[in-house]
Order: structure tokens, then C-alpha cells, then sequence
């Protein structure tokens, strides 16, 4: 994958002659008000957008019906004001709605889970029905650096805290109906590292171990793992238990939901 998140090709220049980078008092009270824009010639334009744009590194993990794209999408410090600023804005579930329904019992979710996105739109897995709130701004602000990143637009947010290691999410696939087959989901990690296991369909239950081999990976404070279709026809995925690990965890699936609550 070639994407990179890049500079404007055109510089401001104060006419003092110092680039806009410098601080804001400096610019508000000693330079002048009047801006000029300056066209640059390629090879300085080249020079300028290898110093100030940041390419970002995907690695591409492929196997057999598996499509996914990951990189480290936020650097540490951005990645901590993030995580954060998430633990200060964002409210769980409680009740009803923090239990999912499987073969008709009901059971509680071993995370804690939130829902944001566009107004009106509802999330359905496992018997539960979530209601989206309204976006936040840590929220938002990660969904448009998902958007540069990726060129995908999303509508919706199913979020995941891990309070530590035994916190954790059964295997399933992401198969939804709702969800528009041409847009894939973006999961972003926040705080304690965790393993991320893939599963082919066909290697689950004891019949069908002649399957592909589990697709294993880590998932990094700051990182973006994009699963492209058709992943979540073919595998399913789980972040298992992993007792050793004590710190907390925020994941957030940003997805595009077809249908409107009616
Ligand atoms: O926390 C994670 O990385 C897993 C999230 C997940 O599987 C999901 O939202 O469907």
C-alpha cells in the first residue's frame, strides 16, 4: 500500500521572511499581518514534503481469504494524550445492555463497551441492539486521522476497554449485514499491547482442522489494523486472555453502517 499523510504542497511565508512554523506570539505580535503564498519548484517541493510529511510504514498480512493492512498510525506521546483523553470522555454500558444473548442465555461482557457515531444508528450483534451516542471530540479527531490515512469514510464506532489481561473478546467474525461490504474496519489500539489471533473458518471444531494456520499478531499502543473484505467471511478473530498483562486497553472498530434506525 502507497499511502502517505502529506504536507500542503504550498507554504506560507511571512513577509518578514520566517516560515509559519514559528511560534504564535512571535507571529501576533512582531510580524506583520500580511501573508504571501509561495509556489515552490519541484525539487524543492520534493525536498519539503520529505521533511514534513510522515509516510506511514503498512505492513500487509495476507493468507488465504485474509486481507488486512496494519501500521502505527499515532506515535507514543499522541497515543497517550489519546488514550487519556478516551478515559475522560467516554461512557460504557451498564445493565442489559453490557450482556450479550448466546443460544438463548445471557451473559456479561467480559470488556466494557460503548457505541458512537452518526446520529440515529444502531449496531446488532449477539441479541444486543446499541444505539449510537453522538460522536465525541477524541473520537472524532481519530476518525479523521483514520480517514487520511486509509481514504475510507466511517459513520460509527463500537468501542472495547480491556481493563487489564483477563479482560477479553470470544472468537466471532464481523459479518454483519448493516455493515457496507466495500469499507473495511478500522480497529485502533490503544494502551497495553495485546494478541490479536485470526481463525480460518475451516480450521474451527474438531471436523475441520485442515484449514490454514492461525494468523497471529500483536496489536501496538498507536496502531491501526485495517481488515479488508473478504477477512471477516473467512476468519474469525479473538483477543484472548493473557494473564500477565495488567494494564488497560481501548480498542475502537470504526465501521460504516449501511441502515438508519427507522
Ligand atoms: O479489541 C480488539 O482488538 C478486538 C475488537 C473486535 O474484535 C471487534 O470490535 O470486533
Amino acid at each position: 500500500m502507497d499511502r502517505f499523510v502529506t504536507a500542503s504542497r504550498k507554504r506560507k511565508r511571512h513577509v518578514g521572511g520566517e516560515l509559519d512554523q514559528a511560534s504564535h506570539s512571535k507571529k501576533s505580535r512582531e510580524a506583520p499581518e500580511e501573508e504571501l503564498e509561495e509556489d515552490y519548484g519541484e525539487e524543492e517541493e520534493d525536498m519539503l514534503l520529505k521533511e514534513f510529511s510522515q509516510p506511514i510504514p503498512w505492513r500487509k498480512i495476507e493468507a488465504e481469504g485474509l486481507d488486512c493492512d496494519y501500521c502505527l498510525l499515532f506515535k507514543t506521546d499522541e497515543a497517550n494524550e489519546l488514550f487519556n483523553a478516551l478515559e475522560r470522555e467516554l461512557e460504557y454500558f451498564t445493565g442489559d445492555q453490557a450482556k450479550v444473548q448466546v443460544f438463548g442465555k445471557s451473559y456479561s461482557v467480559p470488556r466494557k463497551q460503548a457505541t458512537y457515531g452518526d446520529e440515529g444508528l444502531m449496531y446488532s450483534f449477539s441479541g444486543v441492539h446499541l444505539l449510537a451516542r453522538t460522536w465525541t471530540p477524541t473520537l472524532e479527531n481519530i476518525r479523521d486521522t483514520v480517514t487520511k490515512a486509509t481514504g475510507h469514510t466511517f459513520n460509527f464506532v463500537l468501542v472495547n476497554r480491556y481493563k487489564d489481561g483477563l479482560d477479553h473478546m470470544g472468537e466471532h467474525r464481523d459479518d454483519e449485514r448493516e455493515l457496507d461490504p466495500s469499507c473495511p474496519i478500522a480497529s485502533v489500539s490503544l494502551g497495553a499491547a495485546r494478541d490479536f489471533v485470526f481463525r480460518h473458518r475451516n480450521s474451527r471444531g474438531g471436523a475441520g482442522r485442515g484449514g490454514p494456520p492461525p494468523v497471529k499478531l500483536e496489536l501496538a499502543h498507536g496502531s491501526l489494523l485495517l481488515m479488508n473484505a473478504p477477512t471477516n467471511t473467512n476468519w474469525y478473530h479473538s483477543l484472548p486472555v493473557r494473564k500477565k498483562s495488567q494494564m488497560p486497553r481501548i480498542n475502537l472498530t470504526f465501521r460504516r453502517i449501511l441502515k438508519k434506525l427507522k
